[in-house]
């Protein structure tokens, strides 16, 4: 079992430590969904990570509990202007889950239960970059957060980090998701702020 404290490496960990332009700090943990919140049974739960080639590789709940975790520490920046500091998360890192997948791809569309999804380059999910969360503060994450498991991908905007997770679709091409085709940007780079197509 890999520990990975991302919140103690880097940039320094004090108040004094700048948020991206145009966020402000919040203590909260504010609920943004754009539908009602699904339930999914864990015994119906499925991770599926499906190539351009079409092939498709699937994880049941008891399969992904199998993997091995890392417990992260990380800065969420939503778009709406509100940032976090050190998110306690613990989840299976998207290294483990893509490592036996064949691709030559470079886009992922992250699709949810629920209908959400949202684009990004392949490998902005690579190198320790990305998870698929199912802890939080060290309870189980909660329902209207994403559980039982969500995709968090700290180093863009929040919307990008998938909540209620079901799968990635690896492309050639990218492909805009919810927010993307509804004017937000194919990045979404909090530092360089990338609210907005054309930012
Ligand atoms: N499936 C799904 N995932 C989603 C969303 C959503 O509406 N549906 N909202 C996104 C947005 S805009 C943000 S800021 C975060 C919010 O996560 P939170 O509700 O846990 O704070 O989830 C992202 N992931
Ligand atoms: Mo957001």
């Amino acid at each position: 079992m890999s520990t990975v404290s991302r919140g103690f490496r880097g940039r320094r960990r004090d108040s004094s430590r700048q948020l991206p332009p145009g966020q402000y700090l919040t203590n909260d943990f504010p609920v943004l969904s754009a539908g009602p919140t699904p339930r999914i049974p864990l015994d119906d739960w499925e991770f599926t990570v499906t190539t351009e080639l079409g092939e498709s590789y699937r994880w049941s709940w008891t399969e992904l509990m199998a993997l091995p975790a890392e417990s992260v520490t990380v800065d969420v920046h939503c778009v709406t202007r509100w940032s976090k500091l050190d998110t306690a998360w613990r989840g299976v890192s998207l290294d483990t889950l893509l490592d036996d997948v064949e691709t030559g791809a470079d886009f992922a569309l992250v699709h949810s239960y629920g209908g959400y999804s949202t684009n990004l380059p392949l490998e902005d999910l690579l190198d320790g970059q990305a998870w698929v969360a199912y802890e939080y503060d060290g309870d189980e994450l909660a329902p209207e957060h994403g559980g039982p498991a969500r995709l968090l991908v700290p180093h863009l905007y929040f919307w990008k980090s998938a909540k209620w997770v079901r799968g990635i679709e690896l492309m050639d091409q990218d492909s805009p998701g919810f927010w993307e085709q509804l004017g937000y940007h194919d990045y979404g780079d909090p530092w360089r702020e990338q609210r907005y197509q054309g930012d």
